[in-house]
């Protein structure tokens, strides 16, 4: 009878079916706009993947066109998204023009399962194979990159997802991985210049503003985000709008007695940050690294032009001031962003893009996206749009 009430209180008070809840929690995917999953196939009770490192052709704003390296033809790599516990194989292939290895940054395996050549393993050659192998004991936002540092910056790496057994708490109804990056693609060039200092795409998820796809959320719901950074800066990342928790770093779970409000985190080189937010407020939230020059394209002095507006003519004194009426000064598309040139056209169709205020675009440069917190008619809509895409 005690068991009994017991049972039909838990009932009533929502705690006996917590747990099971919380398990399907666990299992929420991680969204990663502009990016793929990297799929996988059960063989004899381990989790196998392939994963192909090569030379892949990527566009990174509309018309800008690079060739760099990545892995199963994205730049980034897709997403590996594995559970704590899990038995899992990467079947890896070289198919670049020089050696390489893949790194395991964070995991706790066998040295000869790390990826550090020299050290564990021999470079996998152009054409070769190696197989990494580990039972995964731990959970968090993990990533994987080559540990040749030119192949980082030619931008080899990829979020690798553990989720917990244990579910985190509270829940989250919304969990976005996003991939930082920085390039210098010098003009009349598609390569990127890997010894550069300074940098003109800066990138979530090899996208750079206004062409990263937006993260759709419902009013209400509690947010995860997962930011991870290889390159050469430190980028401090900030939220619009609303305060958020750091949860989690590259090592793992933060306890919930060390979280403490922010809205810009600093995701150092070779970080992982989760944050996590509930999504009070309707509006069209910028997410950006707040460098200056991380909020622009182009923004290197050999790229465009390097005075504009009123500026010249203060700086140098009476002499020919820049021509403002001049419209083939200011066509240098995206530089600097203070030129503010709004242009929806190649991303209207975009369904995340819906209902977007008219001159949105040209507030959208760099390192920089949008967490969209919308009305239910907004958000079925845009579902209504992406099923027809
Ligand atoms: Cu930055």
């Amino acid at each position: 009878m005690d068991n009994r009430r017991s049972f039909f209180s838990r009932v009533a008070s929502g705690t006996l079916f917590s747990q099971a809840s919380a398990r399907a929690q666990a299992v929420l995917p991680v969204e990663t706009p502009d990016l793929p999953k990297l799929p996988h196939r059960m063989v004899n009770g381990v989790k196998e993947f392939h994963l192909i490192a090569e030379v892949v052709r990527v566009e990174l704003a509309p018309g800008r066109v690079m060739d760099a390296w990545g892995y199963n033809g994205t730049v980034p790599g897709p997403t590996i998204e594995v559970n704590e516990g899990d038995r899992v194989r990467v079947v890896f292939e070289n198919k670049l023009p020089e050696p390489t290895a893949v790194h395991w940054h964070g995991f706790e395996v066998p040295m000869e399962m790390d990826g550090s050549v020299g050290l564990g393993q021999d470079p996998v050659p152009p054409g070769g194979k190696f197989v990494y192998e580990w039972t995964l004991r731990q959970n968090g936002t993990f990533f994987y990159h080559s540990h040749f540092p030119m192949q980082e910056m030619m931008g080899q790496l990829g979020l690798f997802i553990m989720h917990p057994e244990k579910p985190y708490t509270p829940a989250v109804q919304r969990d976005f991985g996003l991939v930082i990056q920085e390039w210098a693609l010098l003009p009349n060039n598609t390569v990127p210049n890997s010894l550069a200092m300074e940098f003109n795409w800066l990138t979530f998820n090899g996208k750079a503003g206004p062409a990263c796809t937006p993260m759709i959320v419902k009013q209400g719901e509690r947010v995860r985000l997962r930011l991870i950074n290889i390159g050469m800066d430190h980028h401090p990342i900030h939220l619009h709008g609303m305060q958020f928790v750091v949860t989690g770093t590259e090592a793992g779970r933060v306890p919930e007695t060390m979280w403490y409000p922010q809205n810009t985190v600093l995701v150092g080189v070779a970080q992982a940050r989760n944050i996590e937010f509930e999504a009070k407020y309707l509006g069209d939230w910028m997410l950006h690294c707040h460098l200056p020059h991380h909020m622009m394209n182009q923004m290197i002095s050999m790229v465009g032009p390097i005075q504009h507006g009123e500026h010249a003519h203060h700086m140098n004194g009476p002499v020919e001031p820049y021509p403002k009426n001049d419209p083939e000064k200011k066509k240098v598309k995206g530089y600097p962003q203070d030129m503010w040139m709004a242009d929806d056209g190649p991303y209207a169709a975009k369904p995340e893009n819906y209902g977007l205020r008219e001159t949105w675009s040209a507030a959208m440069g760099g390192m920089m996206t949008l967490v969209r917190v919308v009305t239910p008619a907004v958000y079925e809509e845009i579902q209504k749009r992406k099923a027809a895409r």
